[in-house]
Formats: C-alpha cells, structure tokens, sequence
C-alpha cells in the first residue's frame, strides 16, 4: 500500500510515522508513506496557500489552484483507489471503514485546515470525507495520522501474531476483554483464576463474557447492529 498525504503542516505528523509498528511497516517494503507540503505548490513569491472565504465567514480556507496541482501532479504519478479528506463535517471513522481502506492499494490523504478547502477541490477529486470523532481538532492532520494508523496495521505482515489484530475491540463489535500479565499474585491482588487454569475454552469463555460484560456497560450502542 502506499499513502499520500498533502497537507500545510506535514511536520505535525512526521513522528507517528517515524517510531514503532508503522515505521516497521515502512522498512518492511509493506506500506509506503509519503508527506507532501502544500506550500510547495502555493503561489506567488510567498508560496500562498489560503485565503478568506467568500460571504464573510470568519476564517481562512484552502484556495483551489495550489490544490488542484498538487493532487493532479500525485495523481500523473499513480491513480489512487481512495481521495479522502480529513474534515470535522465528514462521515465517522469506525473499524469497518479502516478494514475497508486496509484492502487498497493507493490512498491520497488531503488535510483540512483553518475553516476547510474550497467546496470546488470537494466535489472534483474527494471520494471520501472522515470525520475521526465529534469534537473539533486545529487541522485534519491529527485525524490523517489516526485513519493511517487504523488502516496500515490492518495490513498482513505488518502485526505479528502476538498483535494481531484479529484481537482487537471493535473487530467483532466487542470491546476488548480485561487483560493480565506476570505475577499472578502482586500485592495481594490475583489474577482471575481462570486465566492461570490451562483451559483454553474456559479462558476463551471468560474472554467473550467480559467482553460482552464491557461493552453493556460501556458501549451499549455496539450491541444495537
Ligand atoms: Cl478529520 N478534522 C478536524 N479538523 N477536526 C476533526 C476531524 C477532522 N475529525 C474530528 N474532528
């Protein structure tokens, strides 16, 4: 797989994609991120990307020709399977959409900044608007950084078995059950007994209960679908 993301401000995004699991995805030849400044594609002599929207709302928004360029000089490279856009008005991002994204092969990330980008960038190129929650983040890059990361540890070969995401909550529209490690006594608190019993069907048992317990609780609206 290979993700593009375009953005004002990739600096803000440079490290998730530099330490751990997706930089071992990365030097493992399975998936390929690059970041692009838009900046590079503004214009004038100060390279200017935004400007004050039309009918006097308050705020800057993304003028189209830097975009435009941008995504077409991407797209005279490779065509991609997915255009999102990262934008606090777009659908929201749960695991199905990331198993969906995981099985593409090029995906072009566009980041949302200041108040947006001009509707006309929307309707010519984006297939994909995501929304990561409803709260209000500076810019999309926070969120372009979150779906990247749903999506490339979905990949096979990128979680070994140990991580695999087969295990994860959400997968089966449950949240993940409590976890223990070593020791089994610490401070006079133990362990649930059936974890340390060798009974591979008592402790999956154990597993689906307090699954299915949490999620009553916590998360009822996943027990609706
Ligand atoms: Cl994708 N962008 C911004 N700016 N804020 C958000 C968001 C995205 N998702 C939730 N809040």
């Amino acid at each position: 797989m290979r993700i593009d993301i375009i953005s004002v401000l990739p600096e803000l995004i440079r490290s998730p994609f530099e330490a751990s699991i997706l930089k071992r995805a990365q030097q493992k030849g399975i998936v390929e991120v690059q970041l692009h400044n838009l900046k590079d594609f503004g214009m004038g002599k100060h390279r200017q990307v935004d400007d004050y929207s039309f009918g006097g709302n308050a705020g800057m928004v993304l003028r189209p020709e830097p975009l435009f360029e941008c995504i077409e000089f991407l797209q005279s490279q490779r065509s991609y399977d997915a255009i999102i856009y990262t934008t606090p008005d777009g659908r929201r991002f749960d695991q199905k959409a990331a198993n969906n994204l995981s099985l593409l092969e090029n995906i072009l990330v566009i980041c949302g900044h200041y108040k947006g980008i001009d509707q006309r960038v929307r309707d010519h190129f984006v297939t994909h608007e995501i929304s990561i929650g409803d709260y209000v983040l500076s810019g999309g890059e926070l969120a372009a950084a979150v779906i990247s990361d749903a999506i490339i540890r979905l990949i096979p070969g990128v979680l070994n078995d140990e991580t695999s995401a087969l295990t994860d909550s959400f997968q089966d529209n449950l949240l993940a059950p409590p976890v223990y490690t070593r020791p089994a006594e610490f401070r006079g608190l133990d362990v649930p007994e059936v974890l340390t019993s060798g009974h591979f069907k008592k402790i999956e048992d154990w597993n689906h209960e307090q699954a299915l317990q949490r999620t009553k609780e916590r998360r009822p609206d996943l027990l609706e679908d």
